[in-house]
């Protein structure tokens, strides 16, 4: 099974859509294994957005994420990586397909609702930044039987 990062922007905890997102990943059948609200300061949001450091939209980018509560998440399951993306939608929210997380609640490339990993890679770097192992938890759910054909 394959982990994926995904969190719940400033904007989305606002809007109260966590119970949303949260209900999306559980019907599709992936499973959460870690998950928090926290308010990201600006070292850990320098941190997770440091690819675009030198990107215009940076110090919008920083302030936004930083300017009230996210929560975080561990996401597992069959291509979790894979199956998010597709759930959350283009990054531009104009761009995303109804039916995704962002062609139904946003507008705004900089108000998009939710983060998820891009690839495996940034996966495990974004997970080892908000979470520690120790609070990655494993257990089976009840579901599981009937989501994967083996
Ligand atoms: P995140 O990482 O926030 O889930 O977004 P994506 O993975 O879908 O997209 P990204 O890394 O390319 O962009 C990171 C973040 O920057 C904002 N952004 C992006 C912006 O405000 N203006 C822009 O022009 C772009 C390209 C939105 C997401």
């Amino acid at each position: 099974m394959e982990r994926s990062f995904l969190m719940v922007k400033p904007d989305g905890v606002a809007r109260g859509l966590v119970g949303e997102v949260i209900s999306r990943v559980e019907r599709r059948g992936l499973k959460i294994v870690a998950m928090k609200m926290l308010r990201i300061d600006r070292e850990l949001a320098e941190r997770h957005y440091g690819e675009h450091r030198d990107k215009p939209f940076f110090q919008g980018l920083i302030s936004y994420i930083t300017s009230g509560p996210v929560v975080a998440m561990v996401v597992e399951g069959k291509e979790a990586v894979k199956v998010l993306r597709a759930m959350i939608g283009a990054t531009n929210p104009m761009e995303a397909q109804p039916g995704t997380i962002r062609g139904d609640f946003a507008l705004d490339v900089g108000r998009n609702v939710v983060h998820a990993s891009d690839s495996q890679e940034s996966a495990e770097r974004e997970i080892s930044l908000f979470f520690d192992e120790s609070e990655i938890v494993s257990y089976s759910s009840a579901g599981e039987t009937w989501v994967y054909e083996e």
